[in-house]
Order: structure tokens, then sequence, then C-alpha cells
């Protein structure tokens, strides 16, 4: 077998000489938001580089998301606080960040460590897609902190090597998740897509802000490795791709939600087949479920989708915004294409 690539050589590749330059400035801020797939990334074809089977795409949400602050600090480790607590430096958290930030300490030996502050505006690791706009950000401030001039395409690319879907949270609005084709990944990041949906809303149906009970790249992995069905979802993903590509070109709102709901449920099916067996969803997420369900059959045009977690998002057009509200008052609803008015809690 030939040489397998690991990550750093991919940032060796992308930063060139560039990774050896001193900090520019003594701190760098910056936000991202979070991303939900309205089709599912949902395993991969090189663990070590997360490039998935299939290409995915998704929509943001708006000013919810993770703010990430770097300051070049004179310790000798990383001080992290999550929302100005400080974090156990070696938790899984932390070590995912400290992991991440490791490939792009290359001045002087390693020695540059980090102050890290992290805003986060929605709950961690309850499904809503924390780990993909703080990789997201935490990429962007290092681009910022040591003036590396990254492309969108580079910086996707890199966040990448975070966490698979943070490639999808360096834009904002509908972005593409291009699987590529390459080895090295090279040709694998997120692409924004052009066309906006200003009506198109997202609600946030939190039942639970635990901590999930499985990590989505264990729960993907063994659902790659034993879900009988795995092998159906790639023909159906490419399918879902071409439906959703053209809802989004013609305005169809229902072939959107159609589409979106019914490929969160597939992505479902798969897990529930793995063995042994993953559920994410809890008795309240099939509450809300038929809830959604009754509603449609009564004609208000609204459809959900479900990641790993128990949570539900649930997609509607602005003028259903009264009807969803008197059904779920505790909604919490971003409009990801009005730069105004980018969220509203309704509770
Ligand atoms: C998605 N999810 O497309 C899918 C749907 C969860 C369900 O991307 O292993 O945290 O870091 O690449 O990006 C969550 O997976 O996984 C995810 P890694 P990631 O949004």
């Amino acid at each position: 077998m030939g040489y397998v690539m690991n990550k750093m050589d991919i940032v060796k590749l992308i930063l060139g000489e560039k990774r050896f330059l001193p900090p520019a400035l003594p701190s760098a801020k910056y936000f991202s938001p979070s991303n939900i797939a309205l089709c599912k990334y949902w395993g991969k074809r090189n663990l070590e580089l997360n490039l998935p089977v299939t290409s995915s795409l998704s929509v943001s949400l708006g000013n919810k998301g993770a703010e990430v602050e770097l300051t070049v600090h004179s310790k000798n480790q990383d001080t992290i606080f999550l929302n100005d607590q400080k974090v156990d430096v070696t938790s899984n958290f932390a070590k995912r960040l400290i992991d991440f930030l490791n490939l792009f300490r290359h001045y002087q030996d390693k020695k540059n460590y980090f102050l890290i502050r992290i805003h986060s505006t929605i709950p961690i690791a309850a499904g809503l897609a924390s780990s993909a706009c703080g990789f997201a950000s935490v990429i962007q401030a290092l681009n910022v902190l040591f003036d590396w001039k990254l492309s969108t395409d580079q910086l996707s690319l890199l966040a990448r090597l975070g966490s698979g879907s943070a490639c999808r949270s360096i834009e904002s609005g509908f972005v593409e998740w291009n699987r590529g084709s390459r080895e090295d990944g090279l040709d694998s990041f997120g692409v924004k897509m052009q066309e906006t949906w200003p009506e198109l809303c997202v609600g946030l149906l939190v039942m639970s802000d635990k901590e999930k009970k499985m990590a989505s790249r264990k729960a993907m992995q063994q659902t790659v490795e034993t879900s009988p069905f795995y092998f159906a979802w790639p023909s159906l993903v490419e399918k879902d791709l071409i439906q959703l590509k053209k809802s989004i070109r013609e305005k169809d709102f229902s072939l959107l939600g159609k589409t979106a709901e019914s490929n969160a449920l597939a992505m479902h099916a798969t897990m529930m087949t793995a063995w042994p067996p993953i559920y994410y969803t809890l008795p309240e997420t099939i509450s809300a479920m038929n809830r959604i369900w009754k509603m449609r059959d009564d004609g208000l045009a609204i459809y959900f989708t479900q990641d790993a977690g128990p949570n539900l998002k649930c997609l509607f057009l602005e003028k259903e915004i009264s009807s969803v509200v008197d059904f779920f008052p505790e909604v919490d609803i971003v409009k990801p294409f009005n730069e105004g008015i980018l969220c509203i809690s309704a509770s």
C-alpha cells in the first residue's frame, strides 16, 4: 500500500511557507454560523481527512453559531474558556480543539499557545452542529491572526480537518460540500450557492440540550460498517441533491421540505439498522414529528429535519410563522437569509 496522507500533510500543502509566519496581531476574533444539512453527510471514505462518501447541502443559521477569540499568550499550554467557563484541558472537547490547533503551530517550534475564548449561541453537542461553527471560527481566527490571506475554498478545506461539517460553515446561506474524488481531498470543500430564499425559516425545537450519547463520528463509522441498508445511501443522496437544488432554483418549498425530511429519516434508518443500533430519537422527538405531520395534514407547509441528536429543525416559510408559534410556543426561529432580523425567539 502507498503512503496515506495525514492532516499535517494537507496543512503543509495549503499553507506552504506561510505556516512559519509569526502572528500578525496579538489577538483575533471570528464568528461563524452553524449550519443544518438539508441533505446529510453520513459516512466517510477517509477517516483521517474527514472525506465524505457523498456530497451534502446545508443552510446556515444566521446569528446562531460560535465566536472564537484567539489571543497569543506566553504560557506553555492553551487555556480554553467556553461561554466564560474554564474548560478542563483533558476533556474530549479540549483535546479535539488542541489537536486541531497543533496542526498550525509551526512558528518558533510550536511555542505559540493561545488563550481561547469561545462564545456559543447554541447548545454544545445537542445535534445543532456546534463543532461545525466552532472549527470554522477557529480556522477563520487563525487566518486573521497570522494574516495568511487564505481563500474561502482553502479555509473550508482546513476547517474540514477539524470536523467534516465545519467546511459548510465558512460561508453563509446554502452551501454544497462537494465530496471530491482526490485521495488528498483537495477537491472536497464547501461551495456557496448563489441563490437566496429570504422567506425561508428554520425553527429549532430543542428536546434536550444534554450531550449526545454517541459522537457522530463514531456513529457514522458504525453505520457504514454494519448497516445492511447503508449501500442504498449514496444513490439516494445523489437523487436528493438534484431535487434540493431544483427546489432552491425554482423556489419550490414543498419539494425542499419533502426532500430534506425524507433524507433525514433515511439517514436515521441507516443508523437504526446498524449494530449495535444507534437511536438518537427520544419519545419527545416522535411526538413532535407527529404534531408536524398533523399540521401538514391540516394544510400547513411545515417539514422537519433531524441530525445526530433528538432535536428537530422545522422548515417553513415566513407566512407560516404565527401558526408555527401557535403550535410550538417554545420554537426558536431563524431566518437564514434575512440579515435584518436574523433570529426571532418566540419564547
Ligand atoms: C450533517 N452530521 O450533514 C450530518 C448529519 C450529523 C448528522 O455532519 O466526524 O461533527 O467531525 O466529520 O461533522 C456531524 O458530523 O463529524 C454531521 P466529523 P461531524 O450535518
